[in-house]
């Protein structure tokens, strides 16, 4: 679909100029778009339409970025650092406002272009998981003082696997797509381990894990390392919201850990790469053990377990429902996605004691 760009992006406080538009990233929802003004110094700005689809309350979902971003640059200029380049910055409209709502209904909403970082979607170096892990520890560090009440569920029962398991038995009761009969032996696997991944509901309920501020959606590539490879910023901030830290030590390994791609095609490579975890795990907890208990460390490896599974529900969902909610790139893309998830839930499963044990000789090095 062809857009206005000139016109959108008229509507925001941008340096004057003769923009150029790319596509740019490698995101699941929302359409990402590089502005740059070629005869300029000025390193340009991201441009995105938020999937309006995915997100209901646009509103609400600017207002947490909003907090979110403030407070982290309060505190990182408090500790000397540079919050332009370490923070999102968003730029408002003409009219004050931190997104703009076109006549077809399309929301938008512009960040300055950090220049000189990358995110990388398949992680090969212990110092890219060390530096993850240092990234998505300190960031809830650093919000651990920001009031979750303040922040609303842009998705309401995001990372819910309960309800996530709910939506699954809809979809294939539903079978919208008619694509239940291909996928039965999936389904009965999924459904075999059902009982084990609610743990940390369990535990919520029970008042045993914290609700904390977390990013929710801690997949490699929403960071953006700088050019010497270390943590810049923290970016994707749509899913910033109350829940538990083993939600985001779960979702950042499915990714770090994983020698092949979210979606790779040739089950027999995918492999954990266990020194990878190790480092992600030296990262995280170097800064996250003034606040985590005792009970939170156990929790982290029932999110490694968690997230992939839940990922793999969330993609056969979306199949059985005919591909409506990420975005996909050829057919039977989300049953790709699905077979390389489960295959991935099944290595970890295998590893389960191997990886406990490096987190709790990692928690012990630290004490
Ligand atoms: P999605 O929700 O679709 O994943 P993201 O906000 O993660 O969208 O952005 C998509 C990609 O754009 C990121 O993976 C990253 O490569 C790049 N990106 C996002 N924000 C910035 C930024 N401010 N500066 C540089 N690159 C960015
Ligand atoms: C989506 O937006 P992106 O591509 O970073 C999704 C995540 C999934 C991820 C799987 C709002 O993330 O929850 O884990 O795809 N985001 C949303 O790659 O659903
Ligand atoms: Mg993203």
């Amino acid at each position: 679909m062809l857009y206005d760009f000139a016109g959108i992006i008229a509507q925001f406080n941008t340096e004057e100029g003769d923009f150029e538009i790319s596509g740019f990233g490698s995101g699941h929802i929302n359409d990402t778009y590089l502005v740059k003004n070629p005869g300029s110094e000025h390193p340009g700005y991201l441009l995105q339409k938020i999937n309006s689809f995915v997100f209901k309350n646009i509103g609400g979902l600017m207002n947490n970025m909003l907090y979110v971003v403030n407070h982290l640059k309060q505190k990182i200029s408090e500790t000397g650092g540079n919050p332009d380049k370490e923070v999102l910055t968003l730029i408002p409209t003409k009219k004050g406002k931190y997104y703009y709502k076109d006549q077809q209904d399309n929301y938008w909403r512009m960040t300055c272009f950090l220049a000189d970082t990358k995110s990388y979607d398949l992680v090969t170096t212990k110092q890219q998981a060390y530096q993850g892990g240092v990234a998505f520890g300190r960031f809830q560090y650093l919000l651990s003082d920001l009031d979750p009440a303040l922040l609303i569920d842009t998705i309401p029962d995001f990372l819910n696997i309960e309800k996530r398991l709910f939506d699954f038995r809809k979809a294939i009761e539903g079978d919208t797509a008619g694509r239940l009969k291909e996928v039965k032996e999936e389904v009965d696997f999924l459904n075999s381990r059902a009982t084990a991944m609610n743990e940390i509901p369990k535990l919520g309920r029970a008042n045993i894990l914290p609700l904390r501020i977390t990013h929710n959606d801690t997949k490699f590539n929403n960071i953006l390392l700088d050019k010497e490879g270390n943590i810049q910023c923290v970016i994707d901030l749509d899913t910033v919201m109350p829940g538990y830290i083993a939600f985001d030590f779960g979702d950042a390994i499915r990714t770090i850990i994983n020698t092949a791609a979210e979606d790779e095609a040739d089950l027999n490579t995918i492999q954990l790469n266990i020194p990878l975890f190790t480092e992600f795990t030296k990262g995280y907890l170097s800064e996250t053990r003034s606040f985590l208990t005792e009970a939170e460390l156990k929790s982290l490896m029932m999110g490694v377990l968690l997230l992939p599974y839940m990922q793999a529900v969330r993609f056969l969902t979306d199949y059985l429902e005919g591909d409506v909610y990420y975005k996909t790139h050829f057919a039977g893309h989300n049953l790709q996605r699905t077979h390389a998830q489960i295959q991935l839930f099944k290595i970890l499963e295998l590893n389960k004691t191997e990886l406990e044990n490096i987190l709790q000789t990692e928690w012990n090095n630290l004490k």
